[in-house]
């Protein structure tokens, strides 16, 4: 039965259906009723007569052969305000001609290709190239008056693992101006440091000559006899591998070493939740891999130095094991693969499904990626360290926000292992943008959303993913206002229709997504999806939804408090996800005041008081305040959400003579990190002790986060509380850090993947005396009803003439998942052999395999 479709038949809510003025149906009803009890039926038609006319249900048989064909279902095409999209992302053909600039003897790079399969350490290579965005007073300049002259010069940046110097550092360089040519030059980019050279213990995972060699270095050969003893599996490098290694972060503190807890898996689908309890503590620190070295064991509570001293106690018999658990074979409880029991009623029907009957009603631009929607503008752009961001977001014609963008994502684990209790994953390391994959069409996004591309550039080559991003509107099927009253102008409601955009990124464990079988790293297998969702009345909701896999810990009773059972031997590790945004607002212009807004209680006493209730009154008042110190604008939500934040401009005043502003609301599960001072997270995701914070807006401050901050948590690239330094932020160009997140204390309903219903954070930035009052009314999309006449009459009704439309939609296409498209570093479209690496390069943090 499963699978199968059949439409509901008449017959199927035949009993159900009282209230149906139809034909057949209606003579089955009543004839029910006549046999059954007349009382049901003097009930039904003592109803008045608007309750009687509740629409029947559509039936197949009620099909109607005459309905049209709907409008088409292609967007249409928008006017993005420039024809050029500054921040668009580098091209294919852009980063081959770098590639090639910076291969010429000239540049003395001594560059080694990265998809050079011998590529080593101490090699010198180009880790990443993509777009260096123009500074903001360019793009202001281009945008006013967007004409070929004014295109601000497009960089990219670059970034070189420098393994063949005699220090090995890592190096970020401006290149530009593109088209590369004569004028074009490189420099060092160093400027949104907070130190000078990128340490090369902290650099980004590349090639599998860095991962492999760890498997010599842990022995775990030789422990093969020992290993399928007590966990039921080896690790030989071979395909057949039983179990699987995954390493954690942070790798190093300062620079100074990278080392790792590499923790053993099964190799089942859905390794993350098969942990085995063993681990290894192993030195990786400079180029040269044959200086490795296991470090440690840990088996129950049990060190080692070395894998000697594990089996001399082992065969002495003095290891005090772990007690065998059934759960060694079973791993269906860790796949998506839907368990074997009935279908729920009416469940082999297709859910409803999102229709745009009349034809969509947003435009976009493809070429410059751009969108607009009911009053709405922006465009899109996209890079490999965080995806998907917005840019120029305007709102009836005026500008409100320059740009939105996720800048780091932190996940900080507990536990009573090496595994969990050494664990703060920083996302952007791993690249939440090169690691965002193509989505599901009706599953991820409603089957008429409209699909874009975006491109990313490593080491390997550029992919090129078709479904990054998705954008649809849709109907929340709740009226984003309404009201009943009985005078002329009252009664009447306004539809809630948003417009989403949407973009999920799998780093390792969580859909955020990452794969190959020595390492799988326990990143969370997190799925994240990025959502903008744009409102009628200037309303925008960021939120961010998390699935996929735990980081799942070995379970067992000392284990309690750290988190929770959800199978024999697996339990699910409690850790915090923050996730932060650049909100570069401009409200009514850019420049920009904090207002802090509170609430308390007073007792105050009026002169009129009188003796029945007593000479005083106990009631709340507001307290407005403006933050003008930077140093104060580092902030938490007041408790119990008495009051709030906004940024507003002093200077702009709605007709009521009150500051315009944006008002900065919180969302969803509002949560800031509840580990402060942690080591593995000490000053590299400062930002993450706050709800939100507001800076001075710089181009020498763009980003909150780098991907080096993972492994530098004692010297990050970038350290966010250095943003803040004592300037006055009255009225200037500001930027509002915001946070989402959650607290995730795992259950058994976290297996096999995490729901998105809780695991959602957001806030939303919402008109605050920016209007005059809610623009929303302008919708047409709206009803107004007048009180009838006389008694027992129906409501009279203006629709702004927009008709519910029948037609029929076009045909949903099947269902199809095609692979993303992979280039090599040439350019050119790459063999499947290659294709296989750069998959496998997304992959490869989190799952090492051990082919050799
Ligand atoms: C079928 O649809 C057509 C066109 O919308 C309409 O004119 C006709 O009345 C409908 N027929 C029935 C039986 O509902
Ligand atoms: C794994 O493969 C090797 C060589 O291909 C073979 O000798 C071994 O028996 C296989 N192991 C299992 C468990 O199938
Ligand atoms: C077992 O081996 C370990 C490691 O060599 C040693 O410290 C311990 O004393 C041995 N115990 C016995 C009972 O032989
Ligand atoms: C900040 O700047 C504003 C506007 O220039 C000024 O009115 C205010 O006094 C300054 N605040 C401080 C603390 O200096
Ligand atoms: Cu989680």
């Amino acid at each position: 039965m499963a699978g199968e479709y059949r439409p509901l038949k008449t017959d199927d809510v035949a009993e159900f259906d009282q209230t149906r003025p139809a034909k057949n149906s209606r003579t089955l009803v009543l004839s029910i009723f006549f046999l059954v009890t007349t009382a049901g039926l003097s009930a039904f038609y003592a109803l008045p007569p608007y309750l009687r006319g509740v629409p029947a249900p559509i039936l197949a048989d009620d099909y109607n052969e005459s309905l049209k064909q709907c409008a088409s279902s292609l967007p249409s095409l928008a006017s993005p305000p420039a024809p050029l999209n500054p921040w668009a992302s580098l091209t294919v053909a852009e980063t081959v001609a770098i590639t090639e600039w910076l291969n010429v003897p000239e540049r003395a790079l001594n560059l080694t290709p990265g998809d050079r399969g011998s590529l080593a350490l101490s090699d010198n290579f180009v880790f990443h190239i993509g777009a260096f965005r123009p500074a903001k007073k360019d793009v202001l300049a281009y945008l006013e008056d967007p004409t070929p002259q004014s295109l601000p010069e497009r960089h990219a940046r670059v970034t070189v693992h420098h393994g063949a110097a005699a220090e090995p550092v890592v190096r970020d360089y401006l290149v530009g101006p593109l088209p590369v040519g004569e004028e074009t030059k490189m420099r060092e980019l160093t400027e949104i440091y907070h130190h000078d050279h990128i340490p090369f213990n902290a650099r980004g995972i590349t090639s599998w000559g860095e991962l492999l060699p760890i498997l010599d270095v842990v022995g775990m050969s030789d422990l093969a006899e020992v290993t399928q003893d007590l966990f039921g599996g080896v690790a030989l490098g071979l395909q057949n591998d039983t179990l699987v290694a995954g390493a954690v972060g942070p790798l190093s503190f300062d620079g100074s070493f990278r080392r790792t807890w590499i923790n053993w898996r099964r190799n089942v689908p859905g390794m993350y939740l098969h942990p085995v309890g063993f681990f290894m503590y192993v030195d990786m620190s400079g180029t040269d891999p044959s200086q490795w070295k296991l470090l440690k064991i840990v088996y129950n509570h049990q060190v080692f130095s070395s894998v000697d001293e594990f089996l001399a106690v082992y065969h002495n018999g003095t290891l005090r094991r772990l007690p065998a658990r059934p759960d060694n074979i079973d791993y269906g409880w860790t796949t998506r693969t839907r368990p074997d029991v009935p279908p729920r009623d009416l469940d082999y029907l297709p859910g409803p499904r999102s229709v745009s009957f009349a034809g969509l009603r947003f435009r976009v631009d493809f070429k410059t990626q751009y969108v607009s929607w009911m009053g709405w503008g922006m465009y899109f752009g996209f890079d490999r360290d965080m995806g998907l961001s917005l840019w120029d977001v305007r709102f009836r014609g005026e500008r409100l926000i320059y740009e939105l963008a996720p800048q780091e994502a932190i996940a900080q684990y507990a536990g009573n292992d090496p595994m969990q209790s050494t664990t703060a994953w920083l996302d952007r390391y791993f690249g939440m943008g090169g690691n965002v994959r193509d989505m599901l069409p009706g599953y991820d996004c409603p089957h008429e959303a409209v699909f874009l591309p975006a491109t990313t550039h490593s080491f390997l080559g550029s992919i090129t993913r078709q479904r990054a991003i998705c954008v649809f509107e849709h109907d929340t099927a709740r009226p984003l206002t309404r009201h009943m009253g009985f005078q002329h102008g009252e009664f009447g409601a306004v539809k809630g229709y948003v417009l989403v955009v949407r973009s999920i990124s799998t780093v390792g464990n969580y859909d955020y997504l990452v794969s190959v079988s020595l390492f799988k790293s326990q990143w969370i297998a997190d799925d994240q999806q990025f959502d903008y969702i744009f409102h009628l009345d200037g309303t925008i909701e960021v939120r961010l939804s998390a699935s996929g896999y735990l980081q799942g810990g070995f379970w067992e009773p000392s284990q309690e408090g750290y988190g929770t059972a959800i199978h024999d031997t697996t339990m699910g590790s409690l850790h915090d996800h923050v996730i932060n945004y650049k909100v570069d607002l401009d409200v009514a212009g850019s420049a920009n005041s904090l207002l802090f807004t509170s609430t308390a209680q007073e007792e105050v006493e009026q002169p009129w008081f009188e003796d029945d209730w007593g000479n005083t009154a106990i009631q709340q008042k507001i307290t407005r305040t403006y933050i003008e110190n930077e140093d104060d604008a580092m902030l938490r939500f007041p408790t119990n959400f008495q009051g709030g934040y906004a940024l507003v401009n002093r200077e702009e005043k709605n007709i009521w003579g009150v500051p315009r502003g944006y008002a900065i609301h919180a969302g969803y599960s509002p949560v800031h990190n509840t580990v402060v001072g942690s080591k593995r997270l000490l000053n590299n995701a400062n930002w993450a002790r706050y709800n939100l914070a507001v800076s001075k807006r710089k181009e020498t401050e763009p980003t909150s986060s780098s991907m080096w901050n993972q492994n530098l948590p004692g010297a990050p690239m970038v350290d966010f509380h250095k943003f803040f330094d004592g300037e006055n932020i009255t009225q200037e160009d500001l930027v509002a850090w915001i946070n989402v997140g959650t607290h995730h204390l795992p259950q058994a309903e976290d297996a096999p993947n995490t729901r998105t219903n809780t695991a959602a954070s957001s806030f939303f930035l919402t008109p605050l005396n920016y209007f005059d009052s809610d623009i929303a009314m302008e919708s047409t999309n709206a009803i107004l009803l007048s009180p009838p006449t006389r008694p027992g009459e129906a409501w009279g009704f203006e629709d702004y003439g927009v008709k519910v439309v029948n037609c029929v939609p076009g045909v949903v296409p099947e269902f199809e998942y095609p692979g993303e498209r992979v280039y090599g570093l040439d350019g050119k479209p790459a063999p499947p052999g290659s294709a296989e690496e750069v998959w496998k390069g997304a992959e490869m943090f989190h799952r090492i395999k051990t082919e050799l």
